[in-house]
């Protein structure tokens, strides 16, 4: 069995995006594999947070995950932050990471852009995940399109940590899904989804009204013509529209394509917001009843002490050949 990890960030309510990309494949690898998910709480740090509402993120993101399907029977389900050793790899590995390599991550210079000041830990940021994934040898690492990068980076960093102290890390892959890996923005499809943009027209949250996903799906840019093709170049907002359209429904991109032969991008917008919201409801039932409980606490308890077994062994293997032990 492959050991599979993975972590989202509790920076906002997720969007369909998340869903589509990484969050459910998630749930459909731990039938198959030994899965360890995580809620990375330090990383959203990187960017300023009110603690009350990163709280309620932490807990709303833990929710989702059991809503779409994460069994913490079956799966390692668990805070970041109450697993100390992913902070304390982080400083070792940053200490085998060089700033030329770091400094070539595209997400770091988007989110670091126009601002002030940025915080060390934004741009360190991609370590602290390189210690995520290496801390319990993973072999896969589902993510979307965008997560890429960092995982070539963990893989430099594990590789040269091998080169010098022996085969203390296992060498990770990442997973992309060939449909769904980057789903584009509603109000600009040159434009990466993104649940920390401003403008909450851009997104489609999993926790959005039926009224708001219809209005949000209605108003999304297209693009100029009329014909329904799966041409993501020429046509970014249609072939974004028939991604999720397609993975919510089950059909592939030619039976949606042949559907709408002759027929105007209303019918297509209508059709999508249909079985989005299809895909979204039970969700958020179970979202909200699963926040009422207390089965959430204890999932997360019992998540991140199965983490620490593992997790545990894996630092002390490091400092053992680094010389700190
Ligand atoms: P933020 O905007 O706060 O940086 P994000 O929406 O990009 O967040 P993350 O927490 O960084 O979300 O990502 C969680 C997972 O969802 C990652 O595997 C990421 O690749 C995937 N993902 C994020 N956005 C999309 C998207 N638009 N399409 C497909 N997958 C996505
Ligand atoms: N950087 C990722 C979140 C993340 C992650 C990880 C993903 C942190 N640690 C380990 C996969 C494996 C993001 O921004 N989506």
């Amino acid at each position: 069995m492959a050991r599979v990890f993975s972590g989202i960030q509790p920076s906002g309510v997720l969007t369909i995006g998340n869903y589509l990309g990484a969050l459910r494949h998630f749930a459909i690898k731990q039938e198959t594999e030994e899965t360890v998910y995580c809620i990375v709480d330090l990383h959203a740090l990187t960017l300023p947070k009110d603690p009350d509402a990163l709280r309620l993120q932490i807990r709303t993101l833990a929710a989702t995950y059991l809503a779409v399907g994460i069994d913490p029977l079956k799966s390692i389900l668990f805070v970041q932050s109450h697993v100390p050793e992913h902070a304390e790899l982080a400083w070792l590995l940053q200490c085998m990471s060089y700033m030329g390599e770091v400094s070539r991550m595209t997400q770091f210079k988007e989110k670091a852009e126009g601002k002030e000041s940025v915080p060390v830990g934004l741009f360190t940021y991609p370590v602290l995940q390189a210690a995520d994934i290496l801390l319990y040898d993973t072999n896969i690492v589902p993510v979307g399109e965008d997560q890429k990068q960092h995982i070539e980076l963990c893989r430099d960093i594990a590789m040269r940590f091998n080169q010098r102290f022996g085969n203390v890390f296992v060498i990770p892959e990442h997973q992309i899904p060939k449909l769904g890996a980057k789903i584009m923005s509603l109000e600009d499809p040159n434009k990466k989804m993104s649940k920390s943009n401003p403008n909450p027209a851009s997104y489609i949250s999993l926790m959005d009204e039926p009224s708001v996903v219809k209005k949000k799906i209605i108003r999304a840019v297209t693009d100029t013509g009329c014909e329904i093709k799966d041409d993501p170049e020429h046509k970014p907002g249609v072939a974004n529209l028939l991604t999720i359209n397609a993975l919510c429904s089950n059909r592939t991109i030619a039976e949606l394509e042949a559907l709408f032969a002759g027929k105007g991008y209303g019918d297509l917008k209508k059709d999508t917001a249909e079985v989005v919201v299809a895909t979204l409801s039970p969700i958020q039932d179970r979202v909200k009843d699963i926040l009422e409980t207390t089965e959430l606490e204890e999932a997360l308890t019992v998540g991140a002490e199965r983490a620490r077994v593992i997790a545990s062994q894996t630092l002390t293997r490091v400092k053992k050949v680094m010389g700190l032990l």
